[in-house]
């Protein structure tokens, strides 16, 4: 890079800086944690909030004021503030939808970034007079949902770890699951005693590679605390050795352990304490430290159609991530050198699946996911919402005073895509019990290209679901 480029980009990222911190000052700054488990649509959500911010079309968002009002100028995607990161793939993602037969944007491998300006009018003065207008930054991250299971784990040391591990790992279905691992376990630290082998760095990282097939059964049998999350998806530390550690399998007991196993713990734990550090704090610090409002994505449906381990799992895996973040008031001076989340949406994703009649009922079932959740967020003052959305809506519903409820949308077959009409899943009246009926549905494609609905390609929003009451909920307050 020659010097001058050199220059060009030093200023570029202090003006963004600068930029940065005076949108904070002002309040005029929405860095948006999109917080979601594997899966849970944070992709799409990404997508579809975009498709909204930068059609702004009042007819479609009636409760995002600021566009019901008439006041939305525009938005348009700006540079964004971290040079390293690669941009979020906002166009491919919607060429994906629309490509023939529409498929959804792949599960995502690696962090990406996006920012948008948002331009409104401000709100008419008593008087009349004054007219101006008011740029909101939003800026959004994207990154695979397994890496925000490892949050939890910087809260604790390996022993702790390990015992929570452990707990879990006693109870069907992972103890079934694990078998195989415990038993190579086993099998190489009995066979290291009477051997006196040595090679501790090898029976870890054959260990290591049986808990990794552990924690992939565990994720195909829909349980959802896995962790490390970096042992399901690398990323750049695909192979390394930092990988290589398990929970330690083994009750604690009054007497020293043999020195071949005490000298595999302390390399299990130095392991441990070097993910810790060099994988888990830097993901966190760079990206999820400056945050002020959130989007907890849950799908709720999917865990649903799980059944009620899963949903177990579940809740006990989003109550595990609430204390990775830091919430409380955001004054002055926080809001400059250390945001907190102030704000946070809590979100049943997917709810085109459903009719219009069931999204309370969707809703209800969220807050009974959240409770313990929602009691600590509203105890610290934080300003919490639950709703329930399709950040890209596939289907229509069959009119309100239908004869028989209905949802329409495409349906993937061998040669492409057809368009059904099935009644719509029977959601559990209540999920407290921890007894209910899986429930069954379709997973609809994005029938962009196949007419349903209107198309960004076309110049229109995707169709979405009460995105807009989002919007409102964690913008409003700004213009
Ligand atoms: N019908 C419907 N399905 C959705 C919607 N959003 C997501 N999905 C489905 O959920 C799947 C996962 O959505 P993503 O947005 O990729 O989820 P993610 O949280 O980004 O997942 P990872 O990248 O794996 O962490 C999609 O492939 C769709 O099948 C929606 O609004 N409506
Ligand atoms: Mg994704």
């Amino acid at each position: 890079m020659s010097k001058q480029q050199k220059l060009k980009q030093l200023l570029q990222k202090q003006l963004n800086q600068g930029r940065d911190l005076l949108d904070r000052g002002l309040d005029r700054h929405v860095r948006l944690a999109v917080t979601g488990l594997s899966g849970a649509g944070k992709t799409t959500f990404i997508t579809g909030i975009l498709e909204q911010l930068l059609h702004g079309d009042p007819r479609r968002l009636p409760f995002w004021r600021v566009a019901r009002e008439g006041r939305l100028r525009g938005a348009h995607l700006s540079a964004q503030p971290d040079q390293q990161i690669p941009r979020f793939q906002y166009e491919k993602a919607l060429a994906t939808m629309a490509s023939n037969p529409p498929k959804w944007p792949a599960s995502t491998r690696s962090l990406s970034e996006i920012r948008t300006i948002v331009r409104a009018d401000k709100k008419a003065s008593w008087y009349g007079g004054g007219r101006d207008y008011r740029d909101l930054t939003i800026d959004l991250l994207d990154y695979p949902g397994e890496w925000l299971l490892d949050l939890p784990m910087l809260q604790q040391d390996y022993a702790q770890w390990s015992a929570q591990q452990r707990e879990l790992l006693a109870k069907e279905p992972r103890q079934q699951l694990a078998s195989t691992w415990l038993q190579q376990w086993f099998h190489s630290s009995q066979a290291a005693q009477d051997n006196q082998q040595t090679d501790d760095d090898a029976q870890v990282r054959e260990t290591a590679a049986a808990y990794r097939a552990f924690l992939q059964s565990a994720r195909q049998q829909g349980l959802y605390l896995l962790q490390p999350g970096r042992l399901l998806l690398p990323g750049e530390f695909e192979n390394a050795p930092i990988l290589d550690f398990f929970p330690w399998p083994e009750e604690p007991s009054e007497a020293s352990l043999p020195p071949h196993m005490q000298r595999l713990y302390d390399l299990l734990e130095q392991r441990f304490e070097a993910y810790k550090k060099e994988v888990v704090t830097p993901f966190f610090k760079q990206h999820f430290r400056h945050f002020n409002r959130q989007v907890l994505l849950v799908d709720v449906l999917g865990a649903l159609r799980r059944g009620p381990t899963a949903v177990a799992d579940l809740q006990l895996t989003l109550q595990q991530l609430l204390p990775s973040f830091q919430y409380g008031s955001n004054s002055l001076l926080n809001r400059l050198f250390q945001p907190r989340v102030e704000k946070v949406c809590i979100v049943a994703t997917k709810a085109d699946v459903l009719v219009p009649e069931q999204h309370e009922q969707l809703q209800q079932l969220l807050k009974s996911i959240v409770s313990p959740i929602l009691d600590s967020l509203r105890f610290d003052g934080i300003d919490v919402e639950l709703h329930a959305v399709a950040a890209i809506s596939c289907t229509q519903a069959s009119a309100r005073d239908a004869e028989v409820a209905a949802v329409t949308g495409w349906e993937q077959t061998d040669n492409g895509v057809r368009q059904v009409a099935v009644k719509p899943p029977q959601l559990p009246k209540s999920i407290s019990s921890g007894e209910f009926k899986p429930i069954a549905y379709i997973d609809f494609v994005p029938a962009v290209a196949a007419g349903l609905g209107a198309t960004g390609i076309r110049g229109e929003a995707l169709p979405q679901l009460r995105l807009d009451a989002v919007l409102e909920f964690l913008t409003g307050d700004k213009w």
